[in-house]
């Protein structure tokens, strides 16, 4: 694993708000992890969430709209808490360094992590924002996505703004079927030109929560796997978003409580560790 950041690259990250590292793992890394994401996502026989029977791609609702979401990816959220081979690869104190090191924070705990395959024919992932979506408001929150094989235009890669991680805002999060309609809210980057994140399988990208991005269509019969994980910079409170937590975490917690739970929200990298 490179996990070695130069300054240049912390501070590309903090200015443009994602960055691409081409030859994250090694080839013999990728193979394990991609082994290990394979089998944890086949024992979930498609349980988007660990504590429900939710199936992903159906938890929207019969409509247009949702046939449309679950035509995007398929999304099983939080392998880690029931897969200990990913929870060895992706709790990795080395990626939680440099998250903590992108971010500029003091420490980063895990939100969410997700495994997110794109079928061949996928409808695209909408321009949009992530932190809105989750359960504590920090604007230096930010997402590692490692590609499992390679990405690219075609299959149907990430996209980034450029710079758009300091103008969005927190509230409504939303995401539309509707490629371009987030733009109605930031029209500055209506004519803006996104980045592509081309990536070979191993390579990854960090981006900030905040950042906004999207992907297009998977416009090849093969599929395009990435394995993806959302880190909170340590010391966040709860917001009253419910995302990812089950019933009985929801029930526990009051705007404003510490999110400190080891079994939900491990900390991964401290800097006072070193
Ligand atoms: O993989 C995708 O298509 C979208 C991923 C994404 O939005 C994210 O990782 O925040
Ligand atoms: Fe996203």
């Amino acid at each position: 694993m490179n996990y070695e950041l130069t300054n240049e690259q912390i501070e590309a990250y903090q200015r443009d708000g994602f960055i691409i590292l081409h030859d994250f793992l090694s080839s013999e890394e990728l193979k394990i992890m991609r082994k290990a994401v394979d089998n944890a996502v086949a024992n979930r026989k498609g349980r988007k969430f660990p504590h429900s029977d939710i199936i992903t791609g159906q938890d929207d609702g019969i409509n247009a709209e949702a046939a449309y979401f679950g035509k995007v990816f398929d999304q099983i959220i939080n392998l880690w808490q029931t897969d200990e081979t990913v929870k060895e690869l992706i709790l990795d104190r080395r990626i939680g360094k440099m998250a903590t090191q992108l971010a500029g924070v003091d420490g980063i705990r895990v939100w969410h992590d997700q495994s997110l395959v794109k079928q061949p024919w996928a409808n695209a992932t909408a321009w949009h924002v992530d932190t809105p979506f989750w359960s504590f408001t920090h604007r230096e929150a930010l997402s590692i996505w490692i590609a499992l094989e390679d990405v690219t235009i075609e299959n149907g890669c990430l996209w980034f703004m450029p710079g758009s991680h300091r103008d969005t805002e927190f509230g409504e999060p939303g995401i539309s079927v509707n490629m371009g309609d987030i733009f109605d809210k930031y029209p500055k980057y209506r004519y803006a030109e996104p980045v592509p994140s081309v990536i070979k399988a191993g390579s990854c990208s960090f981006h900030n929560g905040m950042c906004l991005h999207a992907a297009g269509v998977n416009m090849t019969p093969g599929t395009r796997k990435a394995m993806t994980c959302a880190f909170m910079p340590d010391g966040s409170t709860f917001n009253g978003n419910k995302n990812v937590l089950s019933d009985e975490q929801f029930a526990k917690l009051s705007i404003g409580d510490l999110m400190n739970d080891e079994h939900q929200n491990p900390l991964i990298y401290h800097r006072d560790w070193e």
